[in-house]
C-alpha cells in the first residue's frame, strides 16, 4: 500500500494511475496520522512553492511530515516534493519549507526558456535503487521554473544541465527526492518509479557515469476533437481549418485510441483540441473528460488539453471560471491547459488600458497551477502589406511574396477556429501572454494547417524572438524532413503534427528515428516500431 499526498492542486491522477498500473494500490492522506501510519509516502507536488506550504500548514500535514522525514522512512517527492525539502524557495520569500536539506531553491538565471519543459537527461552522483535497469541515456519529463540548490553537495543524487548544471535529485537515505515526474516519463519512467515502489527488495545500484545532459526537442501528437454529424466524438482534421470533406465531419478515429497509439510509437506530448470549445459549454461536454480520464490511464507522456476554456455561465444561471474548467480537466488528468480565443480577448483588453486585472483565465491559473499549465495556442492567418510600416502590427519582411508582389507581412490572431479575424497580431500576443504568465505557446498556422507544405519558419522565427518561453511549432508538417527543418532554422523548443500522423503517412516512430542522427531526440529503445508507413 502506497501513501499519496494529495494537497489539491494539480494533477495527481497521473502518479495514481502511473502506480496502479505498476500493481500497487493507494491510500490518499486525510489527515496527519496518514503521513505517519505510511509504509511509503509519495509526494506529487504541482502548482507554486507558497500555496503548497500554505496549504500544507492549514491541513496539519507540517508536522507530520516533518517527523515522517526525520525518522529516514521511504519518502518520493515530485518535483514541488523535492522543493518542499528544502529551507525555502525564491518562488515565495519569506516561507519556510520542511528544512530537511539544507538549500534554497532558486528561479533559473539563464538566457534559454524558462519554464525549462521537455524530456532531458540525468547523470547520476548517489548509487540508488531508484537506477536499477538503467543504462544512463534515459530522459525524463521536466517542467519547472525554479530549481533546487543545496547548500553542500552531500545529498545530491543526480544533476541535469540546462545551461548550467542543476539538482535534479536528491537523496538522504530512504528519503529520495526528483524534480523531474517519473509518472509523465513513459516507460523510463515507470521503471524508476517501479524501482522505488519495489525498494525492499532491491540492493542501491551504483553510479552510472557523470556525464553532460541535453534537453531534447519534442514530437508532439494533436488531436483535433469534436462532436460529428451522428454525435460521436471524432479525432478529425482540417484543410485550412475546414474539417468538413463533402459536407460531413472528416472522422479519422477515436481520441484515446490514438493517443494510446501515438504514446506507444513514441510522441513525447498528446494535445486534445476540442475544437468547437468555443461554443459549447465546456463543463457539460463531458466526452472531453471522460477522454482525458480513459487516456491518462494508460498514456504516461503530458497531455495538453485546449478549447473553451474561459469563464462562462451555464443555462441555469450558474456561473463557472475558467480556473473551474481548467481545474476540471487538471484533475482528469491534464498536465496543461491551452487558451485560445480567450487569450486574443484578454490581450485586447490589456493593449487598450496597459494594466493586467489580475482576473483573466492566464493570470489565475498560472497563479493556482504555475505559468507551466498555461500554454497559449494561437491560431494566425498571414496578412500581406506593401510596408514595414502598418499601424501597430508587427511586420516582418518575407521571401515568400504575397498575390499582388508584397514583400511585408503581419500575422493576423483569429477566433472561434478561425471564423473571426482580429486586430492584434500574433507577435504581439505572444508577448502580453508571456508577461501575463503563460508558459508556452502553441503556435499553428492557418495557411500552412492541413497543407503538408511544411512549417512556417518566418512566423515561428518572428515568434520565438518575441518571447522567453518555449513554442511549438504546429501546421503544416507532410515529411521528417520539414521536422529537421523547423529544429534547424528556428529556435522552437517542440514540433506538433497531426494530419501526417492520422494517416498514418508518417507515423511518430519514422520521424523519429530520422531525427535521432540530427538534433537530439528522446529515443526511447523500448517502444514499439507499431505504425507501419503506407
Ligand atoms: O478558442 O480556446 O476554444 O480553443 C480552440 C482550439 O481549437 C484552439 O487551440 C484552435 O487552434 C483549435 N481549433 C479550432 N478550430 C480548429 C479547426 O481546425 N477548425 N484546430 C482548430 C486547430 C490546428 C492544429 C493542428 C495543426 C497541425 N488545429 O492544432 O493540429 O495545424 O495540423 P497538420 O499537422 O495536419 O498541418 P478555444
Amino acid at each position: 500500500m502506497i501513501t499519496l499526498l494529495d494537497y489539491g492542486a494539480g494533477n495527481v491522477r497521473s502518479v495514481i494511475n502511473a502506480i496502479e498500473h505498476l500493481g500497487e494500490s493507494i491510500k490518499i492522506v486525510q489527515k496527519g496520522e496518514d503521513i505517519l501510519a505510511a509504509e511509503k509516502l509519495v509526494f506529487p507536488g504541482v502548482g507554486a512553492f507558497g500555496s503548497m506550504m500554505d496549504i500544507l500548514e492549514q491541513k496539519g500535514f507540517v508536522l507530520p511530515l516533518k517527523q515522517y522525514l526525520q525518522e529516514n522512512r521511504p519518502f518520493l517527492g515530485i518535483c514541488l516534493g523535492l522543493h518542499a525539502l528544502f529551507d525555502g524557495s525564491e518562488e515565495a520569500p519569506g516561507q519556510p519549507g520542511l528544512g530537511l536539506i539544507p538549500g534554497m531553491v532558486k528561479r533559473f538565471d539563464t538566457e534559454l526558456s524558462v519554464p525549462h519543459i521537455g524530456w532531458n537527461g540525468i547523470s547520476c552522483h548517489q548509487a540508488s535503487v531508484l537506477w536499477d535497469q538503467f543504462n544512463g541515456n534515459e530522459k525524463f519529463y521536466f517542467v519547472h521554473s525554479y530549481h533546487a540548490v543545496p547548500q553542500t553537495d552531500d545529498f545530491i543524487l543526480c544533476t541535469t544541465d540546462y545551461d548550467d548544471a542543476f539538482t535534479s535529485g536528491i537523496q538522504k537515505g530512504n528519503v529520495i527526492a526528483v524534480q523531474f515526474h517519473p509518472e509523465k516519463s513513459g516507460t523510463a519512467g515507470l521503471c524508476m518509479l517501479d524501482n522505488f515502489l519495489k525498494a525492499h527488495s532491491q540492493a542501491a545500484m551504483p553510479v552510472q557515469s557523470i556525464k553532460k545532459t541535453c534537453l531534447a526537442k519534442r514530437i508532439i501528437a494533436c488531436l483535433d476533437v469534436r462532436t460529428n454529424d451522428q454525435g460521436d466524438l471524432v479525432v478529425t482534421k482540417g484543410d485550412q481549418y475546414d474539417v468538413r470533406e463533402k459536407g460531413t465531419v472528416r472522422n479519422l478515429g477515436k481520441p484515446v485510441e490514438l493517443a494510446r497509439r501515438y504514446y506507444q510509437s513514441g510522441a513525447d506530448e498528446i494535445t486534445f483540441l476540442n475544437i468547437t470549445g468555443f461554443r459549447d459549454f465546456p463543463l457539460e461536454d463531458m466526452p472531453m473528460l471522460s477522454v482525458l480520464k480513459q487516456t491518462s490511464l494508460n498514456v504516461f507522456v503530458p497531455l495538453t488539453i485546449g478549447g473553451g476554456i474561459r469563464d462562462y455561465t451555464d443555462a441555469n444561471g450558474q456561473f463557472y471560471s475558467a480556473l473551474d474548467v481548467a481545474a476540471s480537466y487538471f484533475r482528469s488528468g491534464a498536465d496543461k491547459v491551452s487558451i485560445g480565443s480567450d487569450a486574443v480577448d484578454i490581450v485586447e483588453d490589456y493593449l487598450k488600458t496597459g494594466k493586467k486585472t489580475g482576473a483573466s483565465a492566464i493570470e489565475t491559473i498560472a497563479r493556482v497551477y504555475g505559468n507551466q499549465a498555461v500554454v497559449i495556442s494561437i491560431d494566425p492567418r498571414r496578412v500581406y502589406v506593401e510596408s514595414p510600416n502598418h499601424g501597430a502590427h508587427h511586420v516582418i519582411p518575407t521571401k515568400f511574396p504575397g498575390p499582388n508582389g508584397e514583400n511585408y507581412c503581419w500575422y493576423q490572431c483569429t477566433v472561434k477556429g478561425g471564423r473571426e479575424g482580429r486586430e492584434v497580431d500574433a507577435v504581439t500576443l505572444a508577448h502580453v501572454c508571456e508577461m501575463m504568465g503563460a508558459g508556452e505557446i502553441l503556435l499553428n498556422c492557418i495557411d500552412r494547417d492541413g497543407t503538408n507544405a511544411g512549417f512556417d519558419i518566418e512566423l515561428i522565427n518572428a515568434v520565438k524572438q518575441a518571447v522567453s518561453i518555449p513554442v511549438i511549432a504546429s501546421s503544416g508538417a507532410g515529411c521528417e524532413t520539414h521536422f529537421l527543418e523547423v529544429f534547424t532554422q528556428t529556435q522552437a523548443e517542440s514540433a506538433l503534427a497531426a494530419g501526417i500522423f492520422h494517416r498514418n503517412e508518417v507515423p511518430v516512430t519514422h520521424v523519429k528515428k530520422f531525427l535521432r542522427e540530427h538534433v537530439e531526440i528522446r529515443w526511447d529503445g523500448r517502444i514499439s516500431d507499431i505504425d507501419k508507413k503506407k
